[in-house]
């Protein structure tokens, strides 16, 4: 097999690349190693900046998103017991969308697919070749059957426990981490949101966060230990510690059946550069934020933006400059969003480290920031998406 762009893995990068691709006239092959079923009900993000929004609406693949999506204007944040509202409308002109990840993946498949694309679910042993030629190769077993992809250039899109950045020598990359002495225990539950808008919560006892999926269906987190067992979480001891963290007076927390939960570990984590030979890193696989600032899933879509435009000028006048600086004008971004994603985790969340005096500094930033136009409107800025490129 033959196509200009290989891309390894159909998460909202790899499926985002292939269609923006596609409308620019330019052929790939998206090699995924779960099922369609699979990525398509895998819970993850809730939050789109409004970057995100327009580039999905001008695309062609918003109109679900416009119909189901639920625009947030503002958000809240919680400690002391008492509520703070940033109004994103007012300091920015912007809104978030809450829209569902999984969604997104089903209405990016549903656009590859009735256009033509190929997408190859249930690809095992992905691995690639010759990246550090001009006839970079991705050979997989689909179906008991060997496949061999001949392309011009390969988008590493597998996330961050992937293939793809692996197979760059360990020297040609740089590492940037951290790993933070906590988690999220995330739940899905059917139950109306708490609150019309996102709640953040500082609390002595933990982080909580009050988040949403639809008018019937809440998505809730909790911070806990890295390596949190949930089997020692009954759905019970969850609403209990969830009553505690989020009570406010006039506040009543809106329970119902679990459907789904999970802990998650948190880090940060960047390499640099993002781009070896004719492979291109983009969202997870090069990149990872603290869920903490809504971020993830938002910068993906903005490295697929911008490698989309460089492509297009690689294959329509066969510019090589753009492509040369892709890295270097994704990094600009994402250490600013690792900036936000890690003073949001700072601030919120309790660290066992910390002696009274810093739970105090904590306490007065979220006074500043409650009490301060000029912070709340850094705030906003960042959470509803800085200007892209
Ligand atoms: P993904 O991980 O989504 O996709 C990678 C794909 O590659 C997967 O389908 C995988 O199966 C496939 N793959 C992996 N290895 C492969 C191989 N060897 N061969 C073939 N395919 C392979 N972000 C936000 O912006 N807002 C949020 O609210 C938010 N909440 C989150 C909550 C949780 C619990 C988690 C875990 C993440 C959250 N994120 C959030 C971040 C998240 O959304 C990611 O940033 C986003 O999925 C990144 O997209 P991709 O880079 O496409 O990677
Ligand atoms: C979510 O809805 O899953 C969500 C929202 C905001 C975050 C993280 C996750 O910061």
């Amino acid at each position: 097999m033959r196509t200009q762009v290989g891309i390894v893995g159909a998460g909202p990068a790899g499926l985002l690349l292939s269609h923006l691709l596609h409308l620019r006239g330019i052929e790939s092959v998206v090699l995924e190693r779960h099922s369609r079923d699979y990525v398509e009900n895998r819970i993850r993000a809730g939050v789109l900046e409004h970057t995100t929004e327009d580039l999905l609406v001008q695309s062609g693949v918003g109109q679900r998103m416009r119909g189901q999506g639920l625009p947030h204007e503002g958000v809240n944040l919680r400690f002391n017991r008492r509520d703070h509202r940033i109004d994103f409308r007012a300091l920015t002109g912007r809104h978030v969308m809450v829209y569902s990840q999984h969604l997104l993946v089903q209405d990016l498949i549903a656009a590859r697919l009735a256009a033509g694309g190929q997408i190859l679910f249930e690809a095992d042993e992905v691995a690639i070749h010759d990246i550090a030629t001009d006839r970079p190769r991705i050979t997989s077993r689909q179906g008991g059957h060997s496949l061999e992809l001949d392309c011009a250039f390969i988008a590493g899109c597998d996330g961050f426990h992937g293939i793809c950045r692996e197979s760059i020598p360990a020297e040609a990359l740089r590492v940037f981490e951290r790993e933070y002495p906590f988690g999220w225990l995330g739940i899905l539950a059917e139950a109306p949101p708490s609150s019309p808008e996102l709640v953040y919560v500082n609390h002595e006892r933990g982080f909580a966060l009050l988040s949403l999926r639809s008018p019937s269906v809440t998505r809730l987190y909790l911070q806990c230990a890295p390596d949190e067992d949930i089997a020692r979480w009954s759905d019970d001891r969850i609403w209990a510690e969830l009553r505690i963290r989020t009570e406010r007076d006039g506040f009543t927390l809106q329970e119902g059946r679990i459907l789904q939960k999970g802990v998650t570990p948190m880090r940060s984590f960047v390499v640099e550069p993002m781009q070896y030979g004719r492979l291109f890193l983009l969202g997870d696989a090069a990149h990872i934020v603290p869920p903490t600032g809504a971020k993830g899933l938002n910068l993906a879509v903005a490295d697929v933006a911008v490698l989309a435009s460089a492509l297009e000028a690689y294959f329509t006048a066969g510019r090589t400059d753009l492509l040369a600086a892709w890295s270097d004008a994704c990094l600009s971004r994402v250490w600013k969003v690792q900036r936000f994603s890690w003073w949001m985790t700072s601030m919120l969340h309790r660290f066992d480290q910390h002696g009274a005096f810093e739970r105090r500094v904590q306490l007065a930033e979220l006074e500043y920031l409650a009490g301060s136009t000029a912070a709340a409107t850094a705030l906003a800025e960042n959470y509803v998406g800085l200007p892209l490129g």
